[in-house]
């Protein structure tokens, strides 16, 4: 068997060939893909390791927390908090920040996360993933305490991006702006090898993925968009479509990345600003990884990579993955009035 490259010599030869790879930025790499390592061993041990289930408590999304969600923060903090490669952190399941204790160095950059994303999935033995994002502190934090606005930048400036998926394997996918790799944790040896990459997600597959229970929620040019495509080869289009959702978004765009497709979580028309996905730590990390792979991610009509933040927790329309696909999407919605 050949012996695949490990995640850890991967970016050594980052580091050294594209001169694109600080040593704080790789020391933070490889401690969130650790952490990941521990998160993903908690979730196979299911009910064995009595971490299903809720806490009976919400976050501040108002979403009930699952003990995995709090789990998994609690090993991304812990794991990251003391190497002195981060500023400050931010996660779907905190309100604000996280500064990094004063007992600890800092470095420059910011870790954001989405510890579990696809959490209704948890308890019913489907994949789930982790997200994350990195980016860089703005040169005017330099020498005071590391605010929210400081995080507040658009998913462009990104310097790195990824998601674990804890699935039939654990995976770990990974851009550094430079392609995207596809690591597969060997349980045996306790390391990340490299299973694919560059990888460049195909184009042209007539696969959609959106939740159809949402249809109160169209607009009209979204459901024009589905309506065309569940039509099949009786339709306008003259092409048969298949459809896929699995509520858990790193499993969706995983599969867009590797057999091509669409992912649709649209806005909802009937209340601006509403909307499902987080752009801070779910779109604009896989906006990153689908645009580096060769594909499109909009909220429907602008790249999702230029939009400014006006908070962290901010919601997005999203539409991501052929590039055919999202261009068809922006042309069946309403112009901006
Ligand atoms: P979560 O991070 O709280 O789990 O929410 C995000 C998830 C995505 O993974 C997925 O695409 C979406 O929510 C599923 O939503 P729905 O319940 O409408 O199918
Ligand atoms: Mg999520």
């Amino acid at each position: 068997m050949t012996q695949r490259p490990t995640l850890t010599r991967f970016l050594i030869e980052q580091q050294r060939q594209e001169n694109i790879l600080p040593a704080e930025l790789r020391l933070l790499i490889e401690t969130v893909a650790r952490a990941c390592k521990t998160i993903g061993h908690a979730i196979s041990k299911g009910a064995l390791g009595e971490v299903l289930g809720s806490l009976g408590q919400e976050n501040v999304q108002g979403e009930v927390q699952k003990k995995l969600d709090v789990i998994a923060n609690e090993l991304l903090l812990d794991a990251n908090e003391w190497g002195g490669h981060l500023a400050a952190m931010a996660s779907e399941e905190m309100e604000t920040i996280h500064l990094i204790p004063n007992r600890y160095p800092k470095g420059e950059y910011l870790l954001l996360f989405d510890p579990i994303d696809g959490s209704s999935n948890i308890d019913v033995g489907l994949s789930v993933g982790t997200i994350f994002s990195v980016l860089k502190a703005p040169p005017q934090a330099e020498g005071r305490e590391i605010t929210e606005e400081d995080f507040l930048q658009p998913g462009v400036t990104q310097v790195a991006a990824g998601y674990a998926m804890y699935g039939p394997q654990t995976l770990l996918v990974l851009t550094l702006g430079t392609g995207v790799y596809e690591f597969t944790l060997d349980r045996e040896v306790g390391a990340w090898r490299m299973t694919d990459g560059p990888l460049q997600m195909p184009q042209g597959n007539r696969e959609f993925a959106i939740n159809m229970a949402r249809r109160c929620q169209w607009t009209p040019g979204i459901a024009r968009y589905v309506e065309e495509r569940i039509a099949g080869s009786d339709g306008p289009l003259g092409e048969d479509y298949n459809m896929r959702w699995t509520g858990s978004m790193v499993a969706d765009v995983h599969r867009i990345l590797k057999r091509g497709g669409v992912f649709l979580y649209p806005a909802d028309a009937r209340k601006a600003g509403k909307a499902r996905l987080r752009l801070m730590y779910e779109a604009n990390p896989m906006a990153m990884l689908i645009e580096q792979a060769g594909g499109a991610a909009t909220d429907a009509q602008t790249r999702i990579l230029d939009l400014q933040p006006t908070s962290l927790h901010q919601r997005v329309g999203l539409v991501l993955g052929d590039r055919a696909e999202v261009a068809a999407v922006a042309e069946v919605m309403e112009p901006c009035a």
